[in-house]
């Protein structure tokens, strides 16, 4: 049975590679519908370009709606030096077609886990955990019904990548961050310490390009433009390409190894905000909240991308 899933996204180039990963991979996953929330850029963009990415898989029948314009208490931070005005820079692509759902995205995320089994729904956070926040503080009661969260965010080891000290998913809403790890589902984490181990190297980035299709060409036009800044900034061979990692878990969770470690939001000082404070260590007694990733098999992620990315 494949594994039923909402993937929630502010879809950036690496955001819109791990969508076309699950689209790809229908015996492994079964997409119920994507919820956009502002991140690396404002909601209009990321709901618009979430759209895009499903016709650039050929699937315009998936569901796509709009979460929250903004954090929980903050004003929002974006990422356009990253990802560009648009968010998804890169190859040109052409206005979608298929229409964004009227319903928030925040009420789909808790119509479907209420209608669903308990355990049945997994949620693919790839952004700020604005949307996944606030339906918990709307609907507690869809806490139990969730099989599990896998996210991309925070580090431990890299530490961070917006400021000093944090990751940027959980610096942009790290009140929401700090309600979801607290929530007592099982967390999966990806943070930057397993993603920036998996880089788009040069010949990575050319298995792409050479599948000759569409969605390989887009994908090899992305990492591109994705990889000018991360270059520039850690002189890599290669950028980090972060949220493919969660839907990579869904399929292939022995591309991972971690370790189920408490994890606590830092939400109080100016310093250090939306730091994970991993409790790698394990020198604290306080409880374990969340499987967090420290090692991937970079050669057997970028060999399932490109698989899968040839199916479209
Ligand atoms: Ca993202």
């Amino acid at each position: 049975m494949p594994r039923k899933i909402i993937i929630d996204t502010d879809p950036g180039q690496d955001d819109a590679v791990a969508i076309l990963l699950a689209l790809a991979s229908p015996e492994d996953i079964e997409v119920l519908g994507i919820t956009a929330v502002a991140g690396n850029v404002p909601l209009d963009l990321t709901a618009k370009n979430a759209r895009k990415v499903c016709e650039v898989a050929g699937r315009p029948d998936v569901k796509v709606f709009a979460g929250c314009d903004r954090p929980l208490a903050h004003t929002l931070v974006t990422a356009e030096h990253v990802h560009g005005k648009t968010g998804l820079d890169g190859p040109d692509l052409p206005e979608p077609q298929m229409e964004l759902q009227d319903q928030h995205g925040v009420d789909f995320i808790i119509d479907t886990l209420r209608a669903e089994a308990a355990g049945r729904v997994t949620l693919c956070p790839l952004g700020p955990l604005t949307n996944i926040a606030t339906a918990l503080q709307k609907a507690p009661d869809i806490a139990e019904k969730v099989q599990e969260i896998v996210l991309m965010g925070g580090a431990y080891f890299q530490v961070g990548n917006i400021t000093p000290a944090a990751e940027f998913n959980i610096y942009v809403d790290p009140e929401a961050a700090d309600i979801v790890f607290k929530s007592g589902i099982p967390i999966v984490v990806m943070p930057l310490d397993i993603t920036h181990k998996a880089l788009v190297t040069g010949p990575r980035n050319e298995a792409f390009r050479q599948l000759g299709t569409d969605p390989g060409r887009i994908v090899a036009e992305w990492t591109d433009f994705f990889e000018r800044f991360d270059k520039e900034k850690y002189g890599s061979a290669g950028a980090p390409l972060h949220d493919p990692t969660v839907i990579a878990y869904l399929i292939r969770p022995d591309l991972f190894t971690g370790r189920h470690i408490n994890v606590e939001i830092e939400t109080k000082s100016d310093l250090t905000r939306g730091m994970t404070v991993a409790d790698w260590w394990r020198v604290t007694d306080r409880a374990p909240n969340a499987m967090f990733m420290g090692g991937i098999d970079a050669d057997g992620f970028f060999a399932l991308l490109t698989e899968r990315i040839a199916r479209l």
